[in-house]
């Protein structure tokens, strides 16, 4: 088996397992002028092409390619419904490239059905700083599924991103493949949970009412953390700062710059389209600084066969980050989060979101359970693509957690 991976510059299950400790770099040196010019041919009555996603109708084929054939749970109950503007924000950050919207069509028909995509970044690996491009959306129409076109789809992103001078790649996926640098579970916060119940996604506890569910899970009307206000384009280089200092304590983490805070966190949709990303930022009141801030973006899911409801609207908690980190007293720290995250909670039940998501990366422990939030079926599991470091445990954790 991984009769394609196992070709791949990534570690092996089992290098893992070798006592010797890990060197950590790249796994292969490519030499870009031997990479080859041109793609390797597609099944026959198939063509590469590279998406224009500045253009409205190429936007929506994306759209309409990942809302009918992308993610869905284990029990295809629900799909991923990604929105034009969350398409539009992922894909169009800072430094993109329209050659890395990569997208296969039937020749005669003209039909998009396929992708894979990619945006440039730069990440940091216990210190190492590294250009990476970070690859998603990897989508086949379910007609043409089983036929070997992942591994091409991924060769061609690769040769890409190699003719462009990046030769890493970051990615994550809910199936095992060689091999994870870290693994997290996903948690879940109903906001509604009367309808996460009724499209079957919360299921009612032995010995528990729909009422005392309800109630279990009410929230307050208002926020409490004072100074707690939606985050504005003045607050970038105070966000930056503090993000920075704050990612500094992990393992894995991706090195921002301003341009692309101002765009993960500012980001503003095109006229009419839906808003992407909520942020939040806490001014203290006396001081003027910006002491905390927290995020979360808007992703739906289209439920796959129910009478009363189309969607799930789900909030995922997106970065974040407190002064108190750095106070080297993780008791302040785990209430200081228990308040900024329920606060977050509030915010995304006025925007209406059913269901708050968050991984346990990061600090998150320290508030999940707390806040009621329950575990998921799903994992998630980070990979680098030619590059090998030893493994991250606890999903991109913070080695000071107490
Ligand atoms: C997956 N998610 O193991 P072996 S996540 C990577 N990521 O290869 P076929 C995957 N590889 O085991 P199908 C994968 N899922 O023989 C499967 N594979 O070595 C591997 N689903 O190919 C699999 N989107 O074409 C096997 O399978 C080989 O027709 C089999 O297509 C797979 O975006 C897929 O879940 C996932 O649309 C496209 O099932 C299809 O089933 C589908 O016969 C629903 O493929 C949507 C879905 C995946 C979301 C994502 C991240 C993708 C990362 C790809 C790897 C990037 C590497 C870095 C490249 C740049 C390098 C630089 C620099
Ligand atoms: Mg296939």
């Amino acid at each position: 088996s991984y009769k394609f991976w196992q070709t791949q510059p990534v570690p092996r299950f089992d290098d893992q397992a070798n006592p010797t400790p890990v060197t950590q770099g790249p796994i292969k040196m490519i030499d870009p002028e031997k990479v080859s010019k041109t793609p390797d041919p597609l099944l026959e009555g198939f063509e590469w092409c590279t998406l224009d996603l500045t253009n409205e109708e190429e936007l929506r084929e994306l759209y309409e390619l990942l809302n009918n054939h992308y993610v869905e749970d284990d029990n295809a109950m629900f799909r991923f419904a990604y929105s034009q503007s969350f398409l539009h924000w992922a894909l169009m950050s800072p430094g993109w490239k329209k050659e890395w919207h990569v997208g296969v069509r039937a020749t005669k028909s003209r039909k998009l059905v396929a992708s894979i995509c990619g945006v440039p970044t730069e990440i940091r690996v216990r210190g190492e700083r590294i250009k990476v491009t970070e690859i998603n959306f990897l989508c086949i129409h379910k007609k043409l599924r089983s036929k070997r076109l992942a591994p091409v789809l991924i060769k061609e992103i690769t040769r890409r991103c190699y003719v462009n001078g990046i030769f890493q790649a970051i990615y994550t996926g809910g199936v095992i493949l060689p091999t994870p640098v870290s693994s997290c579970r996903y948690y879940h916060r109903a906001l509604d949970w009367l309808k996460l119940y009724e499209v079957g996604f919360s299921p009612l506890p032995h010995g528990s009412t729909k009422a005392r569910q309800i109630t279990k899970n009410h929230l307050p009307s208002t926020t409490s953390t004072p100074g707690l206000r939606p985050m504005e384009s003045k607050d970038i280089d105070a966000v930056l700062d503090l993000l920075e200092r704050y990612l500094l304590r992990f393992d894995m983490n991706q090195a921002f710059t301003r341009e692309e805070i101002d765009h993960w966190l500012v980001y503003k949709p095109q006229p009419g389209k839906e808003q992407v990303v909520w942020a939040y930022v806490v001014e203290d009141p006396e001081t003027k600084k910006i002491t905390d801030f927290v995020s979360f973006y808007n992703l739906e899911s289209t439920v796959i066969n129910n009478d009363k409801h189309e969607l799930v609207r789900a909030a995922y908690l997106y970065y974040y980050a407190s002064e108190t980190a750095f106070n080297d007293n993780a008791k302040a720290l785990k209430a200081r989060l228990q308040v900024l995250m329920n606060d977050a909670l509030i915010c995304a039940r006025q925007a209406k979101f059913d269901v708050f998501n968050a991984l346990t990366s990061h600090d998150n422990p320290m508030f999940l359970e707390h806040l009621k939030f329950g575990a998921g079926d799903g994992q998630l599991h980070f990979y680098l693509y030619n590059y090998r470091t030893a493994a991250i445990p606890g999903g991109i954790n913070d080695k000071n957690l107490p």
